[in-house]
Parts: structure tokens; sequence; C-alpha cells
């Protein structure tokens, strides 16, 4: 077993009244992301989102083993397959399988079947979770918390692209396994969700909702 080898932490402690204000700040910034629906054909430079996936891998993961792949869909032909197998999914859903108690969870963001935006919006990722990494050495070992770690690192994205001036939208067509076929992903890796990525709609609305307060969502004992 390799020995673990240690290197002194990089930290700057910062004055209490510079924190606080950090915090407060990077709060406002993060209320001010809204989940979008309707996206621009504008395109975006590679570039941004190349850094924003860099930061969404500084996630924290089981055993540092990483066990996220992102794959970046920009090819038109590709983003129309995904949207033509996304919808069939997603009418099968909303016609059918989809309980009514979930149905009416779902009115005040008045989603249906129809997904145009994965074919308007420049970039669709595609976020798989690892269940099995390859060391350096050639061996292929298990993953923890696979989706533990591929839900933090996706937080880390979502707030990256937020960051970067973009907007995005979690989108889960269930299920998703098509898209190992679409995008020729090995089975060992599952679809985690596709996040479209890109500039708003001018004409862009969301739905009017509201967060929950601190003294809901947090208990201090
Ligand atoms: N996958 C469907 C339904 C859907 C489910 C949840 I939970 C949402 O928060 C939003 C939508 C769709 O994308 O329309």
């Amino acid at each position: 077993m390799p020995a673990a080898k240690f290197h002194p932490l990089s930290f700057t402690e910062q004055p209490s009244q510079e924190m606080v204000q950090r915090a407060t700040d990077f709060r406002a910034h993060m209320q001010r992301r809204r989940t979008v629906r309707h996206f621009s054909d504008k395109p975006v430079p590679r570039e941004i989102i190349e850094e924003c996936l860099i930061a969404a891998g500084t996630a924290p993961s089981g055993a540092n083993l990483q066990p996220w792949h992102f794959v970046v869909v920009s090819d038109p032909k590709v983003k129309h397959e995904i949207r033509a197998a996304a919808e069939e999914e997603e009418k099968d859903f909303y016609q059918r399988r989809a309980p009514k108690e979930w149905l009416e969870a779902l009115a005040p963001l008045g989603t249906d079947e129809h997904k145009p935006f994965l074919v308007t919006a420049p970039y669709l990722i595609a976020i798989f979770g690892k269940n099995h990494s390859e060391l350096p050495d050639g061996r292929r070992v298990k993953n923890y918390y696979v989706h533990e770690s591929v839900g933090i690192a996706t937080g880390f994205l979502i707030a990256a692209i937020h960051n970067a001036g973009l907007v995005s939208l979690t989108h889960t067509p269930s299920p998703m396994g098509f898209l190992n076929g679409i995008l020729n992903r090995p089975s060992d890796e599952k679809p985690f969700l596709l996040l479209v990525t890109g500039f708003p709609a001018n004409d862009a609305e969301v739905p009017v909702i509201t967060k929950k307060p601190l003294d809901e969502i947090a208990t201090f004992i």
C-alpha cells in the first residue's frame, strides 16, 4: 500500500468582518441563481465551460477517486438525438408513468414533455457517475460514495456556471439510460443528470417560487 504523503495546507485566516462580508456576498450571489428552461442559441466560448468543469473536478469525493465523467455535447446532430430520446421518455412519464401526486408537485414549475432547450442551448453537459476507477498501475478498483461525490461535483458545476454569468437547467429525463448509447459511454457509468447550459432567451421567464427560510432548513443545537 502506498504511504500517505503530506504537505502544508495553504490557508490564510481572514478578519471576522471580512468573512461575514464574503459569506453574505456569496449568499446574495447564489440567491440570484435560477433554473432556466428558455435558452438562447447564442454561442458560449468553450473556455468558460472548461474552467467550470475544472472547478467541478475540485469537489471532494470518496477516497478522492473522483468518480465522475462529464460529456460536453455541442454537436447539433447529437443534441437532436438526445432531444428525441428524452422526449420519448418524458411523453411516457407525463402521459402514463407519473403518479398524480408527482404531477401535482410539478405543476408550479409548468414543465411538460416538450424539451426544445435540448437543441437550442449551446451545451448539454451529461454527467456520469463511475462505479469503478482505473488506477495509474492499471488496476480496476471500486469507487465509494459515488452518488454523494457526483452530487457535490454537480453542485460545484452549477455554482461555477452561475458565477460565470450563464444559466443552467438540471434536467433528469427518466430513465436516462439512452445517454450511454448516444454518448458511447461504458455500462459501468450511470447517467446522473443532464445540465443544459447557455444564455437565457431574451424573453425567458421563470416560475414564481420561494426558498425555505433558514429556521426551516437548519437547527442549531
Ligand atoms: N423529468 C421530467 C419531470 C420533472 C421531474 C422533476 I422531480 C422536476 O423537478 C422537474 C421535472 C422533466 O424534466 O420534465
